[in-house]
């Protein structure tokens, strides 16, 4: 199945790359769905939405305190860095992300789109205004984050419910309609409207590879489908690419 991926990439001028919470796992990212996606018992749809944040903040922002504190101390892995050789070896390159754990700028990777935001920044809920954000060590668990304007700050996300950046969608949407192939990596497809992109791919005539420890929804649809760890099958691809 390797050999296949490689061959599309070989031929691919333009990739378009789709990553979920599993390229993050082999750094140690709790996923959404995953065994170690759980908090205190509450389960990620829980708690990120618009309705759980209004109903308690305090609980929320100590949900994210808790991610903020596991991200930082991780490091990009294997995978990260494979899609940074593999963007240099592309003519044209897009990496849609729906993680929020900013690890595919900080591995090196340039054409990022963030469909769900990033954890490291804030929105102002009374001035709209958009900051960097890491709780600072000194301040209580349940201390609420203002803006200098007063206002409660939120995490700059896309929760359930909420729209997604519609330029960031409609660009990307351009992109894979003229992408040669789409790599979905690390995706359990459930959440949308991501987890459209691998059919409207196969619209648009661009070959789909699929990278993941287990079959998916979208296994069957797509032209290759890769079972096994990114960090492991990520490397192996870019190193057949060669030089
Ligand atoms: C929208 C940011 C409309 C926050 C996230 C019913 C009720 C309400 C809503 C809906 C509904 N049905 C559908 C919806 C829409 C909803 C949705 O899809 N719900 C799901 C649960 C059914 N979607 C939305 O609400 C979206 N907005 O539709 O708006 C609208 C339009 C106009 C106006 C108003 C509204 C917004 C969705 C965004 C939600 N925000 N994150 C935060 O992170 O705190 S989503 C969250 O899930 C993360 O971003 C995560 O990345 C994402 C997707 O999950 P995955 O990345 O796939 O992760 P998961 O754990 O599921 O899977 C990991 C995979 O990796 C697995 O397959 C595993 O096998 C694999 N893996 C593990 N280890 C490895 C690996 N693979 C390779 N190597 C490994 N080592
Ligand atoms: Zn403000």
């Amino acid at each position: 199945m390797i050999t296949k991926a490689v061959e599309i990439f070989k031929n691919s001028k333009s990739l378009f790359v789709l990553t979920g919470a599993g390229i993050s796992a082999e750094s140690g990212i709790p996923t959404f769905r995953g065994v170690d996606g759980l908090w205190k018992n509450y389960s990620a749809t829980d708690l990120a939405t618009p309705q759980a944040f209004q109903k308690n903040p305090v609980l929320v922002w100590e949900w994210y305190h808790w991610r903020q504190g596991i991200i930082s101390k991780a490091e990009p892995n294997p995978a990260h860095y494979a899609l940074v050789a593999l963007e240099k070896k592309m003519a044209r390159f897009l990496l849609l992300t729906q993680n929020v754990d900013n690890l595919h700028p900080r591995a090196g990777s340039e054409n990022v789109l963030e469909l769900h935001g990033n954890i490291f920044r804030t929105r102002c809920l009374a001035c709209g205004e958009i900051a960097d954000y890491q709780k600072p060590p000194e301040t209580s668990s349940n201390a609420l984050p203002k803006c200098t304007c007063g206002g409660l700050l939120r995490p700059d996300v896309v929760w359930f419910g909420e729209a997604i950046p519609q330029h960031i969608w409609q660009n990307s949407l351009d992109f894979l309609s003229r992408a040669d192939a789409a790599l979905i990596c690390g995706t359990s497809g459930i959440v949308w409207p991501a987890a459209a992109i691998p059919e409207i791919a196969q619209h648009s005539n661009t070959k789909t590879i699929e990278i993941n420890l287990e079959p998916t929804s979208v296994s069957s649809i797509v032209d290759v489908s890769i079972q096994g760890k990114a960090g492991e099958v990520l490397p192996k691809i870019v190193a057949a690419l060669g030089q």
